[in-house]
């Protein structure tokens, strides 16, 4: 069911012949670039249009508008089962609590009397968030893109999703549902490529927008990485993956069961355990039968995702080394299940997320922990961090030097553009000064 890689014994190998050896899905973007570029421009050249039939062609419905209609968010929030409106309540608070806190004051440093650098944080104006439909309706997704958009200070977050047939070309009721609770009233019924491209280039019926973000299947990372450069993307998000590093005082039980979690979401999601402990690998690999057949997605995501190249059981000499794995494969979630698990974890440099001890699950931070589930995938997490209110602000420095302070330094600037070849820049300083370089101090 699941693999094995024993790296116990040898000494292990640095940086990446270390991650060579770890497992990892194929997930090849820019294979896929090239099938969405035409409908991208497609899009950008017909608008509301080509929207509509792309509609048609991949989600089966004849839409005569790409707008939700704002009744249609009113009434999917009357709809709502009153629990799942409670759950998608309690988890806004708390994301709400989280990102509040990581808001930034604009900070100004004196660098020389007269002289200051102030960097001031300033919302994007315009953001497109995209949540996906058919297998993954993820409302607790449109949560994590939305509640750090507004916190940010976004003024206009508008929300993508794709039309469903079954839904009268509307996006599912859940995602509408929790629009309106989130207060986000400008919806399209749009999917993958076209509406990131809808955002990207504005159509008829859409303004553009500064910046696209939201979880999606490979047409959606692609799309993203075709306006790279154009407009603003979170990391592209590949298939989810958990890492769990444990020692032999970690529940088996509750091993598996975290492992079968992620599995659920995508054949090429990854389960990958690093343990010291054989007895413990014994364990989950037996404990994963039974836990596997129980579980509704078996055959189409959960048996396929943990037999799949990225996933396998990785045994090490020791937790040391398990940190020095796990470091390596940069996991998007990675939880801790060992001895003094919080001073491990404390240790972890590369991973999208940490999650500590037994009664951190991944899924609680997928839904009610507070932190943000939208994370770096792909081992991407030794470079990106997560969604973040940090994502939607722009850091401005405003330089403000006075006469003084500026004749101190100008001496410095013009040896720099003289060294630089580039005598204009001196020139710029001179002029202020009656075309002389004033004598520093
Ligand atoms: N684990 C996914 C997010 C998610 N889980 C949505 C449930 N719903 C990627 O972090
Ligand atoms: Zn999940």
């Amino acid at each position: 069911m699941i693999s094995r890689i024993d790296l116990r014994g040898d000494a292990l190998p640095e940086g990446s012949a270390l991650r060579a050896l770890l497992p990892r899905a194929d997930f090849d973007v820019a294979a896929a670039l090239e099938k969405v570029r035409p409908i991208c421009e497609d899009v950008h050249h017909r608008g509301d249009e080509a929207l509509i039939e792309y509609a048609e062609r991949f989600d089966g419905v004849r839409l005569d508008e790409v707008r939700v209609p704002a009744e249609a968010l009113t009434r999917a929030l009357e709809e709502l089962d009153p629990a799942v409106r409670a759950a998608l309540e309690e988890s806004i608070r708390r994301a709400r609590l989280v990102h509040r806190a990581q808001r930034r004051e604009a900070h100004t440093t004196q660098v020389v009397p007269g002289g200051t650098v102030k960097e001031k944080w300033v919302p994007v104006e315009r953001v497109g968030l995209y949540a996906p439909g058919g297998r993954s309706v993820y409302p607790s997704s449109v949560i994590m893109n939305a509640v750090p958009a507004q916190e940010a200070g976004v003024a206009s977050v508008a929300l993508a999703s794709p039309a469903q047939a079954e839904f009268g070309g509307l996006p599912h009721p859940t995602i509408l549902a929790a629009c309106a609770l989130l207060g986000v009233d400008e919806v399209y019924a749009a999917g993958g490529a076209t509406a990131v491209a809808m955002f990207a280039y504005g159509t008829e019926s859409c303004a553009p927008a500064d910046m696209v973000t939201g979880p999606g299947n490979i047409w959606v990372a692609a799309a993203k990485r075709y306006f790279t450069g154009k407009i603003g993307i979170d990391t592209e998000a590949g298939p989810t993956e958990i890492a769990i590093l444990a020692d032999d005082t970690a529940d088996p039980v509750h091993v598996a069961s975290d492992l079968i979690s992620q599995a659920e979401h995508d054949p090429l999601a990854a389960a990958v355990l690093v343990t010291d402990s054989a007895e413990l690998a014994d364990a989950v690999a037996k404990e994963l039968v039974p836990q596997v057949g129980a579980s509704k997605h078996v055959t189409d995501r959960i048996a396929p995702a943990l037999a799949g190249k990225q996933s396998a059981i990785v045994l090490v000499d020791g937790v040391e080394e398990g940190l020095r794995v796990v470091d390596a494969y940069g996991a998007e979630h990675l939880e801790i299940q060992t001895r003094d698990a919080a001073a491990v974890a404390d240790r972890v440099r590369n991973a999208g997320a940490v999650f500590v001890g037994p009664w951190a699950p991944v899924s609680l931070g997928d839904y009610a922990a507070g932190s943000n589930h939208v994370l770096p995938t792909g081992g991407c997490a030794c470079h990106s961090s997560g969604l973040s209110v940090q994502s939607f602000l722009r850091g401005i420095h405003v330089v403000d030097y006075t006469r003084d302070a500026l004749a101190e330094v100008a001496h410095h600037v013009v040896t720099l553009a003289e060294a630089e070849d580039l005598p204009a820049h001196g020139a710029a300083i001179k002029a202020r000064f009656g075309w002389k370089v004033p004598e520093g101090k």
